[in-house]
């Protein structure tokens, strides 16, 4: 059986972590571990640990990037230690960031982080379990949250 690694954190707003486990066990039997840790920049080694001492075959990291500049920073900073633990395990850690300023109001910011956590965790499916069902979307706009933006050609 695969096991799904799911990382959250106490900053964010919306309990992501539960909407993607949710999300996963309403698609496949996986077993999953889930751990949160305070805010995204502790994301990437909470990923490699479950990667290499709880056995995870992909791991879905989940936060929410405040809407200062010195979050923005901070989330490019977890984004290159996210990249970096990919590379270093070969595994595949799928981050679902929601920038708090891409909501305009609360009620938004909530469904949108909903929306792309479960979104994400069906793509975090479909890499692990079917992945020449992402092979068929290929080039098709898709986006994680908001609309598709769709396809402009063949
Ligand atoms: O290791 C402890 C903290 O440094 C770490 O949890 C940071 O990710 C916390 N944090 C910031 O320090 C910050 O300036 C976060 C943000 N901004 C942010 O926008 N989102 C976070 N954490 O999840
Ligand atoms: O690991 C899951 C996603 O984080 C990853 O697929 C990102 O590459 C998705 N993504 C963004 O999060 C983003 O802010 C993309 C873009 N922008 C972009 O401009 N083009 C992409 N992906 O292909
Ligand atoms: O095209 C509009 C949005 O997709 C664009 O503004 C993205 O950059 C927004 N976005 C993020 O900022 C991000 O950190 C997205 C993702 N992650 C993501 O994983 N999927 C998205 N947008 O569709």
């Amino acid at each position: 059986m695969k096991t799904i690694g799911v990382v959250d954190t106490t900053f964010a707003r919306f309990n992501m972590g539960s909407a993607v486990v949710d999300e996963i066990k309403q698609h496949v039997s996986a077993r999953i571990k889930r751990v949160t840790v305070p805010g995204i920049k502790d994301l990437p080694v909470a990923s490699k640990k479950l990667i290499e001492e709880e056995d995870c075959d992909l791991v879905i990291a989940l936060g929410m990037p405040g809407s200062k500049d010195i979050d923005k920073v901070c989330a490019h900073e977890a984004s290159t230690g996210l990249i970096q633990a990919q590379l270093m395990t070969n595994r595949h850690i799928i981050e679902v960031f929601v920038h708090e300023n891409e909501a305009g109001s609360d009620k938004e910011l909530a469904y949108l982080m909903e929306k792309r956590s479960r979104e994400h965790a069906l793509n975090a499916v479909k890499l692990l379990f079917k992945p020449e069902e992402l092979v068929k979307q290929a080039g098709t706009g898709q986006r994680q949250g908001f609309e598709d933006v769709g396809s402009i050609g063949m």
